[in-house]
């Protein structure tokens, strides 16, 4: 039934470039294993210079007609996105689930309703993208700025939300007039062909949204091409070190979102069911721990400590761990083998460090999970802050639970890491929220609760988390170059 279904639902893996299908290159054909499974379900072309080329290409040339529409037309097509994307929830969510092991009962939301919200916010902004006059003299000049479109922008993306990155990225890519090439991650890239396809029936012109897939090769290859003009990158901070270094070849400009290890700050005065709830949903379940900005370091006031860390790890060992087409799942696969193992490696090294003590999980879970690629919900108690189990991302359901026992030592525990992207921070007291919040070195800050990617609101990291930011005005300028003319008639 299932094997029926993927055959049906996943789109063919062939790349769309322009308005064609192309569906082979010299580098051949990659193949795509369902990590609920482990059974390989579909496979992807891997675009190899040629394809690149094209592609680029072909978003050039659309370029030219795109960045001339009426700002009303380029709105309104947004707008019938937005809505093609939202009819199509029920299929995208399912190639969701099929792709990365989203838990189906999110799929709609993540894959559809959230991207789409979006587009309609960048929609808004299409014919509001002002510049300033600025005072010169003599009187008889006239000076300004524009804010242009780059032209072709090379958008690659990670694999645990590719659909919530073309929120983040193509919307205002596309609302401030440029072209794109998407290279989605080969662990995940069949939402994203599925997206290309409601671009040209929502009416968008062929080549404005193009979809090279293919690994980190055809990454490398998108991102040294002399025709694109800015990159925005979402992945692991060593592929951002390759993208950066190869793009300095053409010194073109990179967004950088890369991963985390954030703090969640939880004090005695705190509503501690509420924290407890938010630090097990969104420190272990969410995404199998897969989410760059999940709060995977909790850090709790001495006082409360036994109390939280009981109900915590209460909570984790009732987490519905299943097959992600299970409406009844919250928590899923891992998306691969190699991810599995390494993450079960992770906490092997970390329980022979003495990193913390394993309170619960820990281990690969079997039975009817056994061919998929699951760990069961970990958490570790009494964790050395400096320790690596503390210190690197793991991008899986384990979360490190470190003891404080005043505001400053909290907030130097959670600054004592090389990543920034975000902070939370449970309390009652109001002017200690404030000063939590300018005191953590993070780009996102959340207190009592969690406010998922709003598109009015700019998303980015600071340190190793990255550079630039998605979401609200600051995202749309991102994509936009500014020009300054002054303009002279004598009179
Ligand atoms: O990333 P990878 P993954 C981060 C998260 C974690 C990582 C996991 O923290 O570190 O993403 O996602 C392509 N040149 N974020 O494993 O491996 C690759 O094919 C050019 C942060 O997918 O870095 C894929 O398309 N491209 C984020 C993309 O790069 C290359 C939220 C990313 O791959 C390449 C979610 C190369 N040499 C996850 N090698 C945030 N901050 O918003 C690979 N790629």
């Amino acid at each position: 039934m299932l094997a029926t279904m993927t055959a049906t639902v996943l789109p063919e893996g062939n790349l769309v470039v322009g308005d064609e299908r192309i569906a082979s290159s010299d580098l051949g054909r990659i193949d795509h294993t369902n990590p609920a499974t482990g059974e390989v379900q579909a496979s992807i072309v891997a675009a190899g210079p040629g394809e690149v080329d094209r592609a680029v290409q072909a978003a050039r040339t659309a370029f030219a007609e795109w960045r001339t529409w009426h700002p009303g037309e380029r709105r309104d097509v947004l707008l019938r996105l937005a809505a093609t994307i939202e009819a199509e929830g029920e299929r995208l969510g399912l190639i969701g689930s099929l792709e990365n092991g989203t838990p189906i009962a999110f799929g709609a939301l993540a894959c559809a309703a959230t991207p789409a919200d979006w587009f309609r916010y960048y929609a808004g902004w299409v014919d509001k993208i002002e510049g300033r006059t600025i005072p010169v003299y003599p009187h008889d000049a006239f000076d300004f700025t524009l804010h242009e479109p780059y032209g072709v922008v090379a958008v690659l993306t990670a694999f645990n939300a590719p659909m919530g990155f073309i929120g983040l990225k193509v919307a205002a890519a596309l609302a401030a007039g440029n072209c794109v090439v998407i290279k989605p991650s080969e662990l995940a890239p069949f939402t994203t062909l599925a997206f290309a396809e409601l671009c040209l029936q929502a009416g968008l012109p062929a080549g404005v949204v193009n979809v090279v897939t293919g690994d980190g090769r055809t990454g490398d290859l998108l991102v040294r091409h002399p025709g694109v003009d800015r990159i925005t990158f979402t992945g692991g901070g060593a592929t951002a070190r390759s993208v950066v270094a190869a793009a300095a070849e053409n010194l073109t400009p990179v967004t950088l979102e890369l991963g985390g290890k954030s703090a969640n700050l939880v004090f005695a005065d705190a509503d501690l069911d509420n924290a407890i709830a938010m630090a097990v949903q969104m420190g272990v379940a969410l995404q199998s721990g897969q989410g760059c900005l999940l709060p995977t370091r909790l850090l709790v006031e001495r006082s409360v400590y036994d109390e939280v860390v009981e109900a915590v790890v209460d909570l984790s060992e009732n987490i519905a761990v299943g097959d992600p087409m299970d409406s009844g799942t919250l928590m899923g696969p891992l998306i691969s083998e190699r991810h599995c193992e390494r993450v079960l490696g992770v906490i092997e090294r970390a329980k022979g460090e003495g990193a913390g003590r394993l309170l619960t999980g820990g281990e690969r879970l079997g039975g009817d999970l056994a061919k998929g690629y699951y760990v069961a919900p970990t958490v570790f108690g009494d964790v050395d802050n400096a320790s690596a189990l503390a210190q690197h991302e793991i991008f899986g359901p384990v979360l490190s639970v470190i003891p404080f026992d005043d505001e400053a030592e909290a907030l130097a525990i959670a600054n004592a890491t090389t990543y920034g992207l975000a902070g939370f921070v449970f309390t009652a007291d109001l002017a200690r929220a404030h000063r939590v919040i300018r005191g953590l070195e993070a780009g996102y800050v959340s207190v009592n609760g969690f406010n998922f990617f709003p598109p009015n609101a700019p998303f980015g990291g600071w340190k190793q988390s990255g550079h630039g930011k998605e979401g609200g005005l600051e995202g749309l300028l991102e994509m936009t170059r500014v020009k300054n003319a002054y303009v002279l008639f004598e009179a």
